[in-house]
């Protein structure tokens, strides 16, 4: 279901990398348990963990793998395309993402009901993607920045 743990798994996997997969039901709500509060007190998956780094996060975790892992790049060296494969990963971060949470949608149904959701979906995820798009549409190649995959692939 998680969109951050799908960007990991997709580098680890560009990266040609081996890992061990621990899967996390959120719809159990696996990630609210004691034991995987301990990983990441605010409950939200991926966690890596390699040796004794523990990240949870999935753009600190795409970073500590770029820089541990040089192969495969995840950024690209020209300046302006770095800062903006940066640019788009933060506001998929921050600006998106976010509003769609189990969390946030939850809290909205309970207190809100099931149309204000629906509504607060639309209006949130409709705003940073059509963001997205106009940022996109003078950069984009075969993949979101040009013809290589880097951190920002494509619009989800
Ligand atoms: N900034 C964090 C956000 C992590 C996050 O929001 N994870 C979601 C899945 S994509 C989650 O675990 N949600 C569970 C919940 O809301 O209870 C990241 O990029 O890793």
């Amino acid at each position: 279901m998680s969109s951050c743990a799908f960007r990991v798994r997709i580098a680890l996997n560009l990266k040609g990398l081996n890992y061990e997969y621990v899967p996390v039901n959120l719809l159990k709500e696996e990630q609210r348990s004691s034991e995987f509060l301990k990983l990441n007190p605010l409950s939200y998956v991926p966690v890596l963990v390699d040796g004794d780094v523990v990240l949870a996060d999935s753009l600190a975790i795409l970073l500590y793998l770029d820089e541990k892992y040089p192969q495969h790049p995840l950024l690209p060296s020209d300046l302006r395309r770095k800062a903006l494969n940066l640019q788009i990963a933060n506001i998929v971060a921050s600006n998106i993402q976010p509003f769609q949470n189990l969390a946030i949608l939850e809290y909205i149904n309970q207190n809100f009901g099931q149309e204000e959701r629906v509504l607060w979906i639309k209006h949130h995820l409709g705003k940073g993607l059509a963001a997205l798009e106009a940022l996109l549409k003078d950069n984009a190649g075969r993949y979101a920045t040009g013809d290589e995959v880097f951190l920002v692939r494509k619009i989800f």
